[in-house]
C-alpha cells in the first residue's frame, strides 16, 4: 500500500477583499493542489467560497503561467534567462531611458493584482518611488479613486475609508455594488448573502439602487431602478431633505464639523421634485426612504463601482458620506465605522496640512495629478502624443491596462513604440506581449503572507496570517524580492542593505506613533528583535508588535507579534469596530469638512448636469461583473473540474442585457447580434432580453463583447468592454475613467459566427 501523502493547510483566499479561510489539499510528494475548499472553522467566512476560489489551484498549475524571466528576442520570440540576468537587465534598460531622457521619460503602472500579494503591496511603492517620475498611474484611477479624492477632502486622509458595519446594521442602502456577486470592496465581509439574509433576519431591511435589478436586488427587501450616474442627484436630494425638515443629528461628531451652513445654502436647490425625473425614482419615494434612512436605529448607506466610475464619482463617494454624518448613522456602531488594522496603517497623525493634487500635471491634457497620480485614461497619450516629454520606458506590475483603460487599442500601439518595457507579471497577456523583458513572481500559494488589504476594509477587526501552501519553485522568486530588487538597483544600491534602510525607518515611524504598543522601545533594540531573513516577514512583524493590539517587543505580554499569528493559524478576531473618527482625523482645523470647496464646486456643476444620452446613443451602458473571473483574466485558466452551470443568479453571463420594451422597439430578439457602439468604439454581443434591466438601460459584463468584425481571442480572449469607454470622459474631481452609464447606440446586425474559447 502507497502511503498517502496529502495533507491540508489553511490559508486566506488572496482574489479578493473578501479573504475567505480556505483549507487547501496538497499532495506535498508530487507538489499537486489536489482540493480547495471552504474553512468552516474559519470565523470570519464560516466555509464559504465563491467559483473563484478553485482559481487558486488553477493558477498555481495553469502550464501557461511564466514561471523565469523572459527575455524578448528580435524575432518576437523569447527567451528564458536567469534572475541575476533578468534583474540587471530591468534596471538597465529603466537606468539608460531616464539617463537619456530625464526621469519623466519613465512611467509605471500598477495594476490590481499587486493587493493580493501583501509582500508586494510593501514594496511597490518603494519601486514607484525610486523612477522618480510624475508619470504614475494605477487601476485605481478605473476604479476606486473617488473614494480616496472624498475622504482627503472629509477627513484630511485619503486612507481614512469608512466601512460598512454591516452585521450591527439594520438598514443597509446600497448603491452601485452587487455584492452578492463581486463579494463587495472596500469591504471586507465574506458570505455576502448570508449577512444580507442576516440584516433581513434581525428585522432589518435592505435597499438596493441599481439601474439593473442585480443578484442583490433580488434578495432585497426593495429596489429601485436609477438612472445611470444620477446618484449624486439622488443623494443630494436625501441630504437637502434632512437639512430642510431639520432632522440633522450630528450625535458624538457635534461641534466636530465645519461648512454645515455652506453646505445647506449649496444643496438647498436639490429638492426630491427636482431630481424625480432626472433619476427615475419618483419624489415621494425619495423623501420615505429619506426618512426611513434618518430615523432608522443603526444604518449604513454604501456605494461603489457604480457610484465610482461615473461622471460626478467623487461628489457622490461624499455625498454617500455626508448622508451618514448628518443622521448619526457615522462612526457607531452599526453605521458607516473605520477599522483599526493591526499592522498601525491606520492610526492617528498629525494634521496633514500639504497640497496633494495639482503638483504637476500631465503634458496633453494636463491632468493634475491627485495623490502622486495621474488618470490611467492619460498613459497612452503620454506615450504617442507627448512630443519631447513623451513617455519613453514604462513598467507595468501586475496588471493589463491594455484592457482594463480606455482606449486599449491606441495603448497597444503606444507601447508597442516605447524605447523600454519592463513587466512584472506572471502571464504574457495582452500588456505584458509588449514587454522587451517579464519578470514572473511566484504564486501566492509559494508565499507566507499576511491579509494587509481585507483587514484594511473588514467590518470587523482582525488579523491573519497565510502560510506558503507548496514549497516555494526554487528557482523562481517572491514578488517583494522582485520590486525590492528593482527598488534597490534604481537607487544604485544593494537590495539587502536597502532593505535593511527601509526596515530602519518603518521602525522610527511605527515605535514613534503616538499609542504605540512600544513606547519606550528603541529602534535598535527592536530591530534586534526582528528575524535575520530580509523581506515583508520582518517588516510586518515590526508593524504588528508595535501596532495597536502588539505585544510592544515584550514576548510577556499578551499582545500580538508574527509568531503568535503563525500559532494561531486562523484569522484571530480583534472585535468589532469601534468609534475613531474623532482620533484619525487628519484635516488641519480637526474637523470634517462638509463644504471643501471642490465639491462644493461639483454640487454646482451637478445642477446644471446634461444627460449623456442622445438621439445618435439613445441608452446607457452599464457594466457588471461575473461570477467566475476578475476582469476576464481569471477565465482563461483551466478549469479543475467541469464547469458549473452558466449562469450566476439566473443571469446569463455573456450576453447585452435589455428591457423587452426596448428590444422590441429595436426588432431585436434574445440571441440576435448587436452592434453596440459609443463615441469611443464599437463591439458585437448577443442580445438577451431581461425586464430585470430598466428601460433604456443596457449591461454587458465587464471583459465581453467581440470585437467587430471578430478575431480570435489571444490569451485573455477579447475582454473588450472597456473599447467603449471614452478616454476623453473623466470625473474632473479625481481623473476617474467613467465605465459606468456610457451613452451607447445599440442596433441589430447580421450574425457573424462568434470566437470560441473552450476555456469559457
Ligand atoms: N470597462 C471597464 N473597465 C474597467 C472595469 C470595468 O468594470 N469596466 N473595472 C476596473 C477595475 S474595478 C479594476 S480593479 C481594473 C483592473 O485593472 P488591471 O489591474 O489593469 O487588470 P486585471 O485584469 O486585474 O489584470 C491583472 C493582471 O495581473 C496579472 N497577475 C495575476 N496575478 C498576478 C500576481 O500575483 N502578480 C503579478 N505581478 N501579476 C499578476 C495577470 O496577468 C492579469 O492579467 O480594471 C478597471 N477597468
Ligand atoms: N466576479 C467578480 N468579482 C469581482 C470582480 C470581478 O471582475 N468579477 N472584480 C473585483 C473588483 S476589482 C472590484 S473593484 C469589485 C467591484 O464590486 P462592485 O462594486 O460590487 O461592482 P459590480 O459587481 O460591477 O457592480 C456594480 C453595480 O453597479 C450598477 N451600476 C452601474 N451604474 C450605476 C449607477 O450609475 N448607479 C447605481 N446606483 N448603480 C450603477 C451595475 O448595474 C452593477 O450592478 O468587485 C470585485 N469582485
Ligand atoms: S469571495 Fe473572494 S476571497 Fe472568497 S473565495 Fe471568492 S474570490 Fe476568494
Ligand atoms: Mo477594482
Amino acid at each position: 500500500m502507497t502511503k498517502d501523502t496529502r495533507h491540508w493547510v489553511k490559508r486566506a483566499c488572496s482574489l479578493c477583499e473578501a479573504a475567505c479561510g480556505l483549507r487547501i489539499q496538497v499532495d506535498a510528494q508530487h507538489q499537486r493542489i489536489t482540493a480547495v475548499e471552504g474553512d468552516p472553522d474559519d470565523s470570519r467566512s464560516l466555509g464559504f467560497t465563491c467559483d473563484r476560489a478553485q482559481a487558486m489551484r488553477s493558477l498555481y498549475h495553469d502550464p501557461a503561467r511564466l514561471r523565469r524571466p523572459l527575455r524578448k528576442r528580435a524575432d518576437g520570440g523569447w527567451d528564458e534567462i536567469t534572475w541575476e540576468e533578468g534583474l540587471s537587465l530591468a534596471v538597465q534598460g529603466l537606468q539608460k531611458v531616464r539617463a537619456a531622457h530625464g526621469r519623466n521619460a519613465l512611467g509605471v503602472y500598477v495594476g490590481d493584482a499587486i493587493a493580493y500579494d501583501s509582500g508586494a503591496v510593501v514594496y511597490a511603492p518603494h519601486v514607484t518611488r525610486a523612477l522618480d517620475t510624475t508619470h504614475v498611474f494605477t487601476a485605481a484611477t478605473m476604479d476606486h479613486f473617488p473614494k480616496l479624492v472624498s475622504s482627503c477632502a472629509l477627513y484630511g486622509r485619503s486612507t481614512i475609508l469608512p466601512v460598512p458595519d454591516l452585521d450591527r446594521c439594520d438598514y443597509f442602502l446600497c448603491l452601485g455594488s452587487n455584492p452578492l456577486v463581486s463579494q463587495a470592496s472596500l469591504m471586507s465581509a465574506p458570505d455576502m448573502r448570508r449577512r444580507i439574509a442576516d440584516i433581513r433576519r434581525r428585522d432589518g431591511k435592505v435597499v438596493v439602487v441599481d439601474p439593473r435589478r442585480s443578484e442583490t436586488a433580488e434578495v432585497a427587501d426593495e429596489h429601485h431602478f436609477i438612472r445611470p450616474g444620477t446618484d449624486a442627484l439622488l443623494l443630494a436630494a436625501m441630504v437637502q431633505v434632512i437639512i430642510h425638515e431639520g432632522w440633522v443629528r450630528l450625535g458624538h461628531l457635534d461641534g466636530h464639523v465645519t461648512g454645515l451652513a455652506a453646505l445647506g445654502r449649496e444643496i438647498a436647490g436639490f429638492t426630491p421634485e427636482s431630481v424625480a425625473e432626472r433619476t427615475g425614482i419618483a419624489a415621494p419615494t425619495i423623501r420615505r426612504l429619506t426618512l426611513e434612512f434618518a430615523t432608522a436605529a443603526r444604518a449604513c448607506c454604501y456605494g461603489r463601482s457604480g457610484t465610482c466610475t461615473t461622471a460626478f464619482g467623487a461628489l457622490t463617494s461624499y455625498l454617500i458620506d455626508v448622508l451618514g454624518i448628518l443622521t448619526r448613522h457615522f462612526d457607531q456602531p452599526g453605521s458607516m465605522m473605520f477599522p483599526r488594522p493591526a499592522t498601525g496603517e491606520l492610526e492617528p497623525g498629525a494634521p496633514l496640512t500639504d497640497a496633494n493634487s495639482g503638483r504637476w500635471h500631465s503634458a496633453v491634457r494636463g491632468f493634475p495629478e491627485i495623490d502622486g497620480q495621474l488618470p490611467a485614461a492619460a498613459m497612452a497619450e503620454e506615450i504617442d502624443a507627448a512630443g519631447d516629454g513623451r513617455l519613453r520606458a514604462m513598467l507595468t506590475i501586475a496588471g493589463n491596462p491594455v484592457l482594463t483603460t480606455p482606449d486599449g487599442e491606441r495603448l497597444d500601439r503606444a507601447l508597442a513604440q516605447l524605447d523600454f518595457m519592463l513587466s512584472v507579471d506572471c502571464y504574457i497577456n495582452e500588456t505584458s506581449r509588449h514587454a522587451d523583458l517579464i519578470l514572473p513572481p511566484l504564486t501566492v500559494l509559494e508565499t507566507e503572507g499576511l491579509d494587509i488589504l481585507a483587514a484594511g476594509a473588514a467590518v470587523r477587526n482582525f488579523a491573519r496570517w497565510s502560510p506558503a501552501v507548496v514549497e516555494p519553485d526554487d528557482k523562481g522568486m517572491p514578488q517583494w524580492r522582485i520590486l525590492l530588487e528593482l527598488a534597490a538597483g534604481l537607487n544604485g544600491r544593494d537590495w539587502r542593505e536597502w532593505e535593511r534602510e527601509l526596515l530602519a525607518r518603518q521602525a522610527w515611524r511605527s515605535l514613534s506613533r503616538p499609542g504605540s504598543a512600544a513606547t519606550g522601545v528603541s529602534p535598535e533594540q527592536a530591530l534586534a528583535q526582528l528575524d535575520e531573513s530580509p523581506g515583508p516577514l520582518r517588516m510586518f512583524d515590526l508593524m504588528l508588535r508595535a501596532g495597536p493590539y502588539g505585544d510592544g517587543f515584550d514576548s510577556r505580554k499578551v499582545g500580538l507579534s508574527l509568531t503568535r499569528l503563525r500559532a494561531a493559524d486562523a484569522a484571530v478576531d480583534l472585535g468589532p469596530l469601534q468609534p475613531r473618527l474623532l482620533d484619525i482625523l487628519r484635516t488641519p482645523d480637526g474637523c470634517v469638512q462638509l463644504a471643501p470647496p471642490a465639491l462644493m464646486t461639483a454640487l454646482r456643476r451637478l445642477g446644471q448636469r446634461a444627460s449623456p444620452v442622445s438621439a445618435r446613443y439613445p441608452f446607457q451602458l452599464v457594466g457588471r461583473g461575473r461570477a467566475k473571473d476578475i476582469h476576464g483574466w481569471l477565465r482563461s485558466l483551466p478549469s479543475p473540474k467541469p464547469q458549473r452551470s452558466p449562469r450566476a443568479g439566473g443571469v446569463p453571463q455573456h450576453t447585452l442585457l435589455m428591457h423587452p420594451q426596448d428590444g422590441k422597439r429595436l426588432a431585436v430578439q434574445a440571441g440576435d447580434q448587436v452592434l453596440v457602439r459609443s463615441s469611443a468604439g464599437s463591439l458585437r454581443a448577443a442580445a438577451n432580453l431581461c425586464d430585470c434591466m430598466m428601460p433604456g438601460v443596457v449591461s454587458l459584463a465587464r471583459g465581453t463583447g467581440y470585437r467587430d468584425p471578430p478575431v480570435q481571442p489571444s490569451h485573455t480572449l477579447a475582454g473588450l468592454a472597456h473599447a467603449l469607454v471614452d478616454g476623453q470622459v473623466l470625473d474632473p474631481l479625481s481623473g476617474t475613467a467613467v465605465t459606468h452609464g456610457i451613452a451607447v447606440a445599440v442596433e441589430p446586425v447580421a450574425p457573424e459566427p462568434l470566437p470560441c474559447n473552450p476555456r469559457l
